[in-house]
């Protein structure tokens, strides 16, 4: 990346990550059965000898193509809902670990959707949105496993305890694998559609599968390639190195306790399932959301929320309902997050601090009962303080070690309030 491609990604703090492919359609039941609610849906092929032993067959699972018709996938409409959510940017699936393509690839084209009914370029029509609503466009792409091509990595650990584990490919068929696939499928996605950003998914520093599969020369090689082909586009940490990238990616649903220095971001369900599981009931709140991006963007890092399309390829309702809920919140307090740093002070119990400029903002998650806001020391003198969704003026008791703010008896937003002070 050139010197200043990460300034868009350290302001925009909030992006949208979005699962869709062939798994989409079963949504976690499989003749009948169902996949367990804590699992990932999109692995609804490879999961601990589930339905059957070894998983679905590659026979079976093709069945799912003929039915990718996703007659209601309006990609319009989607990026529509992220940006009136606050989303900055999108992260999609390109290529889950199954290994088929959601875009008109002319690299193993009889395993993309460009065979489908559908006969459409799902890739192609997300990125034109993109860029109409001023997003911008990220590529999950499953770089380590790859369940199509008889080279890519299966998964990496036994499917039960006592099971042997998988065969993995010899490491002549994975370089087969990279080369043939991998590191020509990445070069097509950035001449076809000049991506700002790859999200490529590899975890579990002690599977030697990881270690054996992506050699530090085949991710020298990958990188190389992008960095060659495009000056700006950011890449991850989990390709598998922390070394040579643009930014770090935490644990799946893991939101740091402290301020982590290099830029990095936190992916993060709205329920439990990444692929749309059509039996996963247990939605988290926007409140929740909301706390999570905060602390985030307080220690420095960003939010990827996600969202799993249905088959047709359109949103459930509770998924809409969230997106909408957070877009009321950031339509008011929006500028307390964007393009706003750490604060140089001790974190209050009570929330959490950001700042632009000589504007600080607090974050007030659980409101004083006393009517009394107790600020830390903070990097400068404060003299006024206003309730940023209502505008209204609040007091300030100052003092060199910590100001006081007199705050009304009640939250404005029971969930976040947003106080700022100047
Ligand atoms: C991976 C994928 O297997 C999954 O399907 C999904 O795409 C997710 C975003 O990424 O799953 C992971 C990878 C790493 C961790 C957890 C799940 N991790 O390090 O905690």
């Amino acid at each position: 990346m050139s010197a200043s491609s990460i300034d868009w990604f350290r302001d925009a703090k909030f992006g949208l990550f979005m699962h869709f492919g062939l798994p989409s359609n079963p949504a976690g039941v499989w003749d009948g059965k169902v996949m367990g609610r804590n699992w990932y849906a999109e692995w609804i092929r490879y999961q601990h000898n589930w339905p059957a032993p070894g998983g679905i067959s590659r026979a079976d699972y093709d069945t799912l193509i003929p039915q990718l018709t996703i007659e209601k996938f309006d990609a319009d409409f989607i990026i529509h809902e992220a940006a009136r959510a606050g989303m900055k940017y999108l992260v999609v699936t390109t290529k889950h670990h199954d290994g088929f393509a959601l875009w008109k690839t002319k690299i193993v084209p009889e395993y993309s959707i460009a065979v489908s009914p559908c006969r459409r370029d799902m890739i192609a029509e997300l990125t034109a949105a993109c860029r109409k609503y001023g997003l911008k466009v990220g590529f999950y792409y499953s770089h380590w496993l790859d369940w199509e091509h008889p080279g890519g990595g299966v998964p990496p650990w036994p499917e039960r305890p006592n099971d042997p584990p998988l065969e993995q490919p010899s490491d002549a068929m994975y370089e087969r694998y990279w080369s043939e696939k991998c590191l020509p499928q990445v070069g097509e996605l950035i001449s076809m559609f000049d991506p700002d950003l790859f999200w490529f998914d590899s975890w579990g520093s002690k599977t030697d599968t990881r270690k054996t599969q992506l050699t530090p020369d085949r991710l020298g090689r990958l990188i190389g390639l992008i960095r060659q082909r495009s000056p700006r586009v950011l890449i991850n940490s989990r390709i598998g190195t922390e070394e040579g990238v643009d930014f770090l990616s935490m644990d799946d649903n893991h939101f740091p306790d402290k301020l982590i220095g290099r830029p990095w971001e936190t992916s993060g369900t709205m329920n439990r399932s990444w692929g749309y599981h059509k039996l996963d009931f247990a939605w988290k709140s926007t409140e929740t959301f909301l706390k999570n991006l905060i602390n985030n963007v307080s220690r420095n890092g960003n939010y990827q929320l996600n969202i799993g399309p249905m088959g047709d390829g359109s949103l459930s309702a509770a998924t809409i309902k969230r997106l909408r809920e957070l877009g009321a919140w950031m339509d008011v307090n929006g500028m307390a997050i964007y393009g706003t740093r750490p604060v140089d002070a001790a974190e209050p119990t009570w929330g959490r601090l950001t700042q632009k400029g000589a504007t600080i903002y607090a974050h007030v998650f659980d409101w004083p009962t006393d009517g009394k806001l107790e600020l830390p020391k903070l990097p400068m003198s404060i003299t006024s303080a206003t309730v940023l969704e209502t505008g209204e003026p609040l007091t300030v008791l100052g003092s060199v070690d910590g100001a006081i703010v007199n705050v009304p008896p009640h939250p404005i937003d029971d969930r976040v309030t947003v106080i700022e002070l100047a």
